[in-house]
C-alpha cells in the first residue's frame, strides 16, 4: 500500500487552495505534478552543471554529459530495455510517434500496404498516420471499438480479420485518455508479429502507472512522455529496437548526428546519436531519470494498484449522479485511473467550469479524440484521472461536487 499522505508532501503544487479551496487535481491524465526531487535536479542542473554535451573537453560539458547519459541509462532500466541505444530523447509521446511515422514510413511503406490502428487514438497515434499513408499510398485500417459507451473494448474478433499479411505496421494506445481502457498490448505485438507487422505502443498514459516491460512486451517501438509520469514537460522518449533502429535513416539531421560531413555529403552516428540533432534537452532529460527513480522507489505495481481502486470508487459513486452516462469499460472491469462521463443536459465545459470553483482541476471536451466522441455520438466528456497522490475523499469531494452543478442545471 501507498502511504498517500508522505507522498503528498512530495508535491510542493498540491499544497495550496483554489478560489479559497484545497486544490484537488484530477487531471493527471493531461499531465501529472512534479515532486520535490524533480524541481530539486532541474534547479541542482542550471545551478552546477548546465553545458552542452558531447561537444566539450571542460569538465562542466563532461558532467553534463554524465549525467544526461546516466539519464538515458536509467530510463532503458525503467523500461526494460536491452540497450540504452533504445532510447531516443525527444519532445514527447507526439515527437517520437511522428519520427516513426515519418522515418520508418517513409522507408517502408508503399501502395498496397496498411498501417492499422484503432478507433480509440488520441490524434497523435492518428493523424501521424494518415499523413504517412497519404505520402506513400498505403491504406490505414481501424480496428473497431466495442459497445455503445466504447465499454466493450477493442474488437477482438475484428483484429484477426484485419491482421493480414498486408499491415506493415499496428500502432495502438496501451491505455486510452478517454475511455480508460486498458489494451492487452503483450498479445497486440504477438499477434502483429505473427503477421511480420512492426509494433508501435503509444504508452503516454501507461508509463508512469504501471510496471511496463518492452522485452516481455515485445515491443518494436513505445513513445511517452516525461510530463505525464512526474517528469518535465519538453521531454519524452521514443523506444525502438536496436535493429529497427539500425536501419533507420534520421527525420531531422543538424549537429550531433553525423559522423562525418563534407560540402557534398554527410553520414550518420548510430542510435541514439542519429535521432537527436542539435542541443538535446538535457536539463529535462536528467530530471526525467530522476523521475524514474522515484516512480520506482513506490512501485508502479502499487501505483497501478492505487490507481484501479480510486477508478472502482470513483465508478461507483458517479453512478449515483442523476442523468450521468459513463464512458468505458464497466465498473470491475479492468481500466486504468481514469472515469470519463457526461451528462446530456450539462456541457462538460460548464462541469468543469463550475468544478474549478470548488477547487477541482478536471478535463472537460474531446481529449484530442474527436473520432472516438463522433462515434459514440458525444461532443465531449469530463475526466477526471487520477495518480499517486489522489485520495478517496477527493472523489467524494469531486461527487459532492458535480451533485451541485447537476442540480443547478436542473437534472433530476
Ligand atoms: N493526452 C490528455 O489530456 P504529448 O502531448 O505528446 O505529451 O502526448 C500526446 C498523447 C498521446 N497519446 C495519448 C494516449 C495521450 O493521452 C496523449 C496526451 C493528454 O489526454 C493531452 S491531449
Amino acid at each position: 500500500m501507498l502511504d498517500i499522505q508522505k507522498i503528498r508532501a512530495d508535491f510542493p503544487i498540491l499544497h495550496q487552495q483554489v478560489h479559497g479551496k484545497p486544490l484537488i487535481y484530477l487531471d493527471n491524465g493531461a499531465t501529472s505534478q512534479k515532486p520535490r526531487a524533480v524541481i530539486d535536479s532541474l534547479v541542482h542542473y542550471y545551478e552546477r552543471d548546465n553545458s552542452n554535451v558531447h561537444r566539450g573537453l571542460h569538465a562542466l560539458s563532461m558532467r553534463a554529459t554524465d549525467a544526461y547519459e546516466g539519464a538515458r541509462t536509467r530510463i532503458a532500466k525503467f523500461i526494460h530495455a536491452a540497450d540504452p541505444a533504445e532510447i531516443i530523447f525527444t519532445r514527447g509521446t507526439t515527437e517520437s510517434i511522428n519520427l516513426v511515422a515519418r522515418s520508418w514510413g517513409h522507408a517502408h511503406l508503399k501502395p498496397g500496404d496498411i498501417v492499422l490502428t484503432t478507433e480509440i487514438e488520441h490524434h497523435s497515434n492518428l493523424v501521424p498516420w494518415q499523413q504517412a499513408a497519404r505520402a506513400s499510398g498505403a491504406t490505414l485500417t481501424y480496428v473497431p471499438v466495442l459497445g455503445a459507451d466504447g465499454e466493450g473494448g477493442l474488437d477482438l474478433a475484428a483484429l484477426d480479420r484485419l491482421l493480414t499479411p498486408q499491415v506493415k505496421l499496428f500502432a495502438f494506445t496501451h491505455i486510452s485518455n478517454t475511455l480508460g481502457t486498458v489494451n492487452p498490448a503483450a498479445e497486440f505485438c504477438r499477434r502483429a508479429r505473427a503477421v511480420g507487422a512492426v509494433t508501435v505502443i503509444d504508452a503516454a498514459q501507461s508509463i508512469g502507472h504501471t510496471p511496463f516491460d518492452v522485452q516481455a512486451l515485445g515491443a518494436d517501438f513505445v513513445a511517452f512522455s516525461g510530463h505525464k509520469m512526474c517528469g518535465p514537460t519538453g521531454i519524452g522518449v521514443l523506444y525502438g529496437r536496436r535493429a529497427l533502429l539500425d536501419q533507420l535513416a534520421p527525420d531531422e539531421t543538424g549537429g550531433g548526428m553525423v559522423s562525418q560531413v563534407t560540402y557534398d555529403d554527410a553520414r550518420w552516428k548510430p542510435a541514439p546519436e542519429r535521432f537527436e540533432a542539435g542541443t538535446p534537452n538535457m536539463a529535462d532529460a536528467i530530471a526525467l531519470g530522476v523521475a524514474c527513480d522515484y516512480l520506482d522507489a513506490l512501485g508502479r505495481d502499487r501505483i497501478a494498484a492505487h490507481d484501479a481502486v480510486l477508478a472502482q470508487c470513483a465508478m461507483a459513486k458517479l453512478s449515483t449522479l442523476p442523468g450521468i452516462r459513463i464512458i468505458g469499460p464497466r465498473a470491475g472491469a479492468e481500466r486504468s485511473g481514469l472515469v470519463s462521463f457526461a451528462f446530456a443536459e450539462v456541457h462538460a465545459h460548464d462541469i468543469v467550469t463550475f468544478a474549478d470553483e470548488d477547487g477541482l482541476a478536471l478535463r472537460g471536451g474531446h481529449h484530442c479524440n474527436q473520432p472516438l466522441m463522433r462515434k459514440l455520438g458525444l461532443t465531449g466528456t469530463t475526466r477526471a484521472s487520477f495518480y499517486l497522490y489522489n485520495t478517496e475523499e477527493e472523489i467524494d469531494l469531486l461527487v459532492a461536487s458535480l451533485r451541485r452543478t447537476v442540480k443547478f442545471f436542473g437534472v433530476t
